[in-house]
């Protein structure tokens, strides 16, 4: 019982929980055209297509098709805007700053609006959409905004009578192609460090979400960007994607989704105009749990590292390796956890797993259970779809898996939790390391140096040790081998989004 008069109980002061913030019934989609030059505009072509709500797979509304031409429009724009002497190029550092602080302040106002549009286009649980994608959002601008005016070149020491520094100065037009697992969150890793250094964009969203992307257009206007510095396409990938991928006056590429995909945009690039180009790609992410762990935490955090967004994540925990003594306690209490997750409407509050994003990843990933089922690995719970309702699947838990199996080795992108068995340090590491992917990696144990020992030997661009999903906007995220190229998110994505200039200057005279 909470006491009188604020007094405290147990030492503890009494806690307010504040209430939860609640989806809007029946909101209008207002923003559904190309937006370029802080205008809307219909399609060169005449065309829309459509966009879904994948959890009662009614048709949301009808989006504008962009394609070349229309990509061809945002690229003058935007390189209008970056051109020397441009209302863009005379907003000072600080300024730029302000801005994107004023855009985190409008994310802030409409939050609720922005959680129930990514729910309504991607099927994700409102309260995730709410709490961890537009927080996420919310903190990568104002991590960026107070970068802007502390982007500095050096002073180099060179022969006696030179002078030799360097400026870290904008690309140009950068390039924006995201999927739809995360679509507002991955348009703001590229976005926020792209304007933060000056430069002006060009944005597909994926086909299956533009929502929430071409309402942050409406929102790039109110905060009062110029016209051209932030421009938006929505169209498909083949048409909108590859006019972004192959034009000669876009001179950086952000991607983020599949392999295949990555390799096509690094391949335009190369054909076209060699645009610098950041590759954020799947993972096939190792979750090693030793016999020392905390087996709670262990337990709860591989669950929710691979059944997190439907498993549709390229940080899923899509291998968990297990040491022997513990295998059989942990698939146990693995299944308790799976079979008590909540599956259903992502606007019910109680919600856990939405739906999948689409017919042709459903299939997929069904595809990929019946693979395991015939190449012998024990299911041990799920493995169905959900009878008499569009694109839901049940959380699937796999014991007795080997690396051989497909569900060992490919992106499932979905709720299914493939569980290992492995005997020693040494083993675990070469079977971790023996991807193509190299994205993230989870270790738990209690031991600090088992602990530093797998933090130094597995082959990806981030570690958790005794956590998951562990993100934050200082710190840099991106992948070794095939899960991509460069960094988002810290410091380090600034690099990704500047040229360096060198500066040299003779003087006519030598130091005394
Ligand atoms: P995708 O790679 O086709 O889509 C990502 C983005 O690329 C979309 O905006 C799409 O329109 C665009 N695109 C597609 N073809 C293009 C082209 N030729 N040129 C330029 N842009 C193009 O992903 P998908 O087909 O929707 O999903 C397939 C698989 O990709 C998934 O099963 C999953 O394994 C992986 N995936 C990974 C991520 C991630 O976060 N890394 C996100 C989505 C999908
Ligand atoms: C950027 C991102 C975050 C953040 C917090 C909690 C759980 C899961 C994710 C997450 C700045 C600050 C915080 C998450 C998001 C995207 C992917 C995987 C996990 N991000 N978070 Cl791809």
């Amino acid at each position: 019982m909470a006491a009188l008069n604020g007094a405290v109980e147990n030492g503890q002061p009494e806690r307010k929980v504040p209430p939860l913030p609640r989806p809007l019934r029946g909101l209008e989609v207002k923003y559904t055209k190309i937006f370029i030059n802080n205008e809307w505009h219909e399609s060169t072509s005449g065309k829309k297509f459509p966009t879904y709500n994948p959890s009662t797979l009614e048709k949301i509304c009808d989006i504008e098709e962009g394609d070349k031409p229309d990509v061809d429009n945002a690229v003058e724009a935007a390189k209008a805007a970056f051109q020397r002497g441009s209302p863009w190029r005379q907003v000072d550092a600080l300024s730029r700053g302000r801005l994107l602080h004023k855009l985190a302040d409008l994310l802030e106002r409409d939050r609720v609006t922005l959680a129930t549009l990514e729910t309504m286009d991607t099927g994700k649980p409102f309260l995730q959409a709410y709490f961890i994608d537009l927080e996420g959002c919310i903190k990568t601008l104002r991590y960026y905004a107070g970068w802007a005016d502390k982007i500095q070149g050096r002073t180099i020491p060179v022969d006696d009578n030179f002078v030799c520094f360097t400026r870290h100065e904008p690309m140009g037009v950068c390039g924006a192609i995201t999927p739809w697992n995360f679509p507002l969150l991955m348009l703001v890793w590229k976005m926020a460090p792209a304007l933060c250094c000056g430069n002006t964009l060009v944005i597909k969203p994926a086909e299956q979400t533009p929502l929430t992307s071409l309402y942050i257009g409406s929102l790039i206007k109110e905060v009062g960007f110029p016209p051209g510095v932030v421009n938006i396409v929505p169209g498909y990938g083949p048409t909108a994607g590859a006019a972004i991928s192959t034009h000669h006056s876009i001179d950086k590429i952000a991607f983020t989704g599949s392999t295949k995909v990555g390799k096509l945009i690094k391949e335009a690039a190369s054909k076209s105009n060699l645009k610098r180009v950041t590759l954020e790609l799947g993972g096939k992410n190792p979750c090693i749990v030793c016999a020392d762990a905390d087996l709670d935490l262990a337990v709860e955090c591989a669950h929710q590292g691979v059944f997190f967004n439907q498993g549709q994540c390229c940080t899923a925990a899509s291998r968990v390796f297990v040491e022997e003594q513990i295998y059989p306690e942990f698939v146990k209490r693995s299944v308790e956890y799976a079979k008590k997750r909540l599956v259903g409407d992502p606007f019910d509050a109680r919600t856990e797993q939405g739906p999948q994003i689409d017919q042709n990843q459903f299939d997929k990933i069904l595809e990929l259970i019946e693979s395991g089922k015939k190449e012998g690995a024990k299911l041990e719970c799920g493995g169905l779809a959900i009878e008499d309702r569009g694109l839901f699947i049940k959380p699937t838990v796999f014991s007795e898996v080997t690396d051989n199996m497909r569900i060992a080795k490919e992106e499932i992108f979905g709720p299914v939790q493939p569980i290992m068995k492995f005997k020693s340090i040494e083993e675990v590491i070469r079977r971790a390391n023996s991807t193509e992917y190299g994205l993230t990696a989870a270790v738990f144990t209690k031991n600090l140096d088992r602990a530093l020992t797998l933090a130094s030997a597995l082959q990806s661009g981030t570690v958790w040790i005794n956590c998951y999903n562990a993100l934050y906007a200082q710190a840099p995220f991106g992948g070794f081998k095939m899960s991509g190229n460069g960094r988002e998110l810290g410091e380090y994505a600034l690099a990704e989004y500047t040229e360096v200039k060198t500066v040299t200057i003779k003087l006519s005279q030598k130091s005394p």
